[in-house]
């Protein structure tokens, strides 16, 4: 008899099955089996597993999309071994965790062994890094018994609060789940309902320390939703409904059995909600002015709260609790305001942000606001550049001292035309004069924990026409902030001019941010350069940056990768534009700019490349770039509407494009047909279009025509004047 049936249920994105299946193959494990559900027609898929040809996988396909608790029943029903483990295939092991439950389950022989699941944003390579690097990961045992080990992390660990009696992560013996199955009808909640059948069959418990599941942050593909990014309120609603409702379950075995081990389950799980009832719900229900839910949720905290180990929680806690028993909502509401304003007020001395945003609004926000006034930022006052560059350079040289002028740039040291007061972003001079600008100029989006007066007004240029989706029209948003969707809203919504390139974009911005307020379609500021710099202007940009005059230049500038995150707002990148080839190649004729996207975070090293590859990653004005070079390499980024302007040729290196399209953003043009250069896919390809760039001049010169004409027609070096004009008027 086989020792292990793993179960995996895969419906879509092929790269997390990959990284699944490769956390699986480094697992040191024999007899086991594993059956992958393929939930709908695969295609490519097919492949990959073939590649696995060291791991024993039995593959089931269905025509039709199945679910998850569907797919796992299949599963469930090929499943011959004397265990059954679920992973998800959107999931990954971290080293050894598997292994290190088998191992157990060798020795023990015990009915149900677990390790900790954690959720994660990160991609595989970078979560094993951080992991690493944090030490409060993972959970210690401590005290603990083991069946006291494994309930908490059956219930939810500290990381993955949401989720309760996971089937995920846990060996549990075959002949005890018998012919249990999951309930197909439900959706979010048919792993509660399998494990509390099961339940009572369990007899003994283990949980392996150091065995961590990583469990992939909302992009879940087969769950497709997660609680974390629906509305807030119902989500509550939901997993309070469904806790009480497993409680309900846990309760009455324990009042049938006086089994010790309901009772244990049950506290950890009373235990759990209670810690995100006080921390995430108690707030919520404070603000929220909806009665109907407010009444729901009280029912339910009310039926929940005698479930309470009272001796686990403080006075004050205690108190907030009967409040719910006697049934009295004004007492509950009293007791909530005071702890979290009292949480407020020490939160706003333990960060300096906190401490400075405090300021900004009940000291700074009440002074006199300088109607004269216009403060700038350019990318997270990283650069001096973009739109707010130009339309500051046009406003000088026409108002000069007659209105005042503040930069938000982090470098000081950056010159600026005719200098205006120069703020560090978030320094607390930046919200003084925040505070007092009339006229915000910025070119992405501002901090949502900001707003504007109402006598200000924001000018919103954003950076750039969009290939790639934005916003609102991104199906998965790849951050850790689950409420990033309301974000985008609520800041478009203080915008009072947005300006925009040309009509697509134009209905880009309105759907992606549903902004329904004022839109110019002057074109962009940052391109009035691109007409209206002399050749002396363009001579002195390359020997400002000491580059050979007797060169041809190709500027190579990708976007960033949503999922190569490391830390808020800053991203990995790796080259894979193969530079010695390229040397080779074309060295003799040209030279390379190479230029990563601002929120690339990794140095790169060009230096085997001197005299061949520069890096000019932290020149602040791309539009500079553009001028000085012959040839554009980009990928998905918005440089190439831009550089259009130029009737230059443009290469596209687009190497992870299927990735890119399919997984990560998913495009607004059908960039396979309408972009005005060729799509490559190696070096090699890159190499070929450059030595033959005058043939691909021809080649795409219709299509040039065609997309200047719907993406730059309106430029003429004119956006700033008409911009000036509109909100001057
Ligand atoms: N940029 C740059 N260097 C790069 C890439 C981008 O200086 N290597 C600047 C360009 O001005 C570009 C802008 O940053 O237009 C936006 O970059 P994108 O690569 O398009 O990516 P993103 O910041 O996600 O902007 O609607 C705009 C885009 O779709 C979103």
């Amino acid at each position: 008899m086989t020792f292990l049936s793993i179960i995996i249920p895969f419906d879509t994105v092929e790269r997390y099955l990959k990284d699944c299946l490769d956390s699986i193959s480094e697992q040191n494990i024999d007899d086991y089996e594993i059956i992958l559900v393929l939930n709908g027609e695969k295609e490519n898929v097919n492949d990959l597993i073939n590649s696995y040809d060291n791991l024993n996988i039995i593959v089931k396909s269905f025509d039709e999309r199945l679910g998850v608790a569907r797919a796992r029943n299949e599963g469930l029903k090929m499943a011959g071994g004397e265990y059954v483990y679920f992973i998800d295939s959107d999931d990954y092991l971290y080293k050894n965790a598997l292994e290190k439950l088998v191992n157990t389950a060798k020795a023990t022989h015990a009915d149900f062994i677990n390790g900790e699941r954690m959720a994660t944003p990160f991609i595989r390579e970078r979560f094993e890094e951080r992991f690493t690097k944090k030490s409060k990961y993972p959970m210690k045992k401590g005290k603990l018994s083991d069946m006291e080990f494994s309930m908490r992390q059956l219930v939810g660990t500290k990381t993955n609060k949401k989720e309760i009696l996971s089937v995920l992560h846990s060996l549990i013996k075959r002949d005890i789940i018998a012919d249990t199955l999951f309930d197909e009808n439900d959706r979010f909640y048919s792993d509660y309902f399998f494990m509390t059948s099961i339940f009572p069959r369990l007899n003994t418990f283990v949980g392996v320390e150091e065995a961590v599941y990583a469990k992939r942050n909302r992009d879940d593909p087969i769950n497709l939703t997660s609680l974390n990014q629906e509305d807030h309120g119902d989500a509550f609603l939901s997993y309070a409904t469904a806790y009480r409702d497993v409680l309900e379950i846990v309760n009455a075995l324990y009042d049938k059995t006086h089994d010790e081990k309901y009772k244990l389950l049950k506290d950890e799980m009373a235990f759990t909600f209670f810690d995100y009832y006080y921390k995430v719900f108690g707030p919520n229900f404070l603000y929220s002015d909806d009665e109907n839910w407010r009444g729901h949720v009280f029912k339910i905290m009310q039926e929940i709260s005698y479930e309470f180990n009272m001796n686990y929680l403080s006075f004050i806690q205690k108190r907030e609790i009967k409040a719910f028993q006697e049934n009295n909502i004004r007492k509950l509401t009293r007791f909530i305001k005071i702890r979290v304003n009292f949480k407020k007020t020490i939160r706003v001395f333990k960060s300096r942000w906190r401490f400075k945003t405090f300021i900004y609004f009940r000291y700074y926000n009440r002074k006199p606001i300088n109607k004269n006034q216009f403060m700038f930022a350019s990318f997270l006052g990283k650069f001096y550049s973009d739109s707010p560059k130009y339309l500051y350079e046009y406003m000088y040289n026409k108002y000069g001292d007659e209105l005042d002028y503040v930069w938000v740039i982090n470098d000081k040291n950056v010159e600026i035309p005719g200098n205006p007061k120069k703020v560090k972003r978030f320094s607390l001079a930046y919200y003084k004069e925040l505070a007092r600008s009339k006229y915000w100029v910025i070119n992405g989006r501002q901090a949502s924990r900001l707003h504007k007066r109402d006598s200000q007004k924001i000018i919103s240029t954003w950076h750039g026409t969009p290939l790639k989706k934005l916003g609102l029209d991104i199906g998965n948003v790849h951050t850790r902030d689950p409420n990033i969707k309301k974000s985008y809203i609520k800041v478009a919504k203080e915008w009072d001019y947005l300006i925009s390139p040309n009509h697509y974009t134009t209905e880009i911005l309105r759907s992606c941010f549903a902004y329904d307020g004022d839109i110019l379609e002057t074109g962009y500021p940052r391109n009035d350069i691109l007409y209206n710099a002399t050749p002396e202007q363009v001579q002195k940009i390359k020997d400002d940056l000491n580059l050979p005059s007797d060169k041809k230049i190709v500027l190579y500038a990708p976007t960033w990768r949503d999922d190569e995150y490391f830390d808020a707002g800053k991203m990995h990148f790796t080259l894979k534009l193969e530079l010695d080839k390229l040397q080779k190649a074309i060295g003799d004729e040209y030279i390379v700019l190479v230029r990563t996207h601002y929120f690339v975070a990794d140095k790169l090293d060009l230096s085997p490349y001197k005299g061949f590859a520069y890096d000019v990653c932290k020149y602040d004005d791309i539009a500079e770039l553009y001028l000085i070079s012959d040839i554009l390499i980009t990928d998905y980024s918005s440089v190439f509407f831009d550089y259009a302007n130029l009737r230059r040729p443009i290469l596209y290196y687009t190497y992870d494009l299927e990735k890119y399209e399919n997984i990560l953003r998913g495009f607004y043009i059908d960039i396979h047909s309408e972009v005005p250069g060729p799509l490559l896919k190696t070096t090699e390809e890159v190499i070929d279009a450059i030595v033959n760039i005058e043939d691909l001049k021809k080649e795409y010169a219709d299509k040039y025509d065609e997309f200047y004409e719907r993406f730059c027609s309106f430029e003429d070096g004119n956006a700033s004047k008409r911009i000036d004009d509109a909100i001057r008027k």
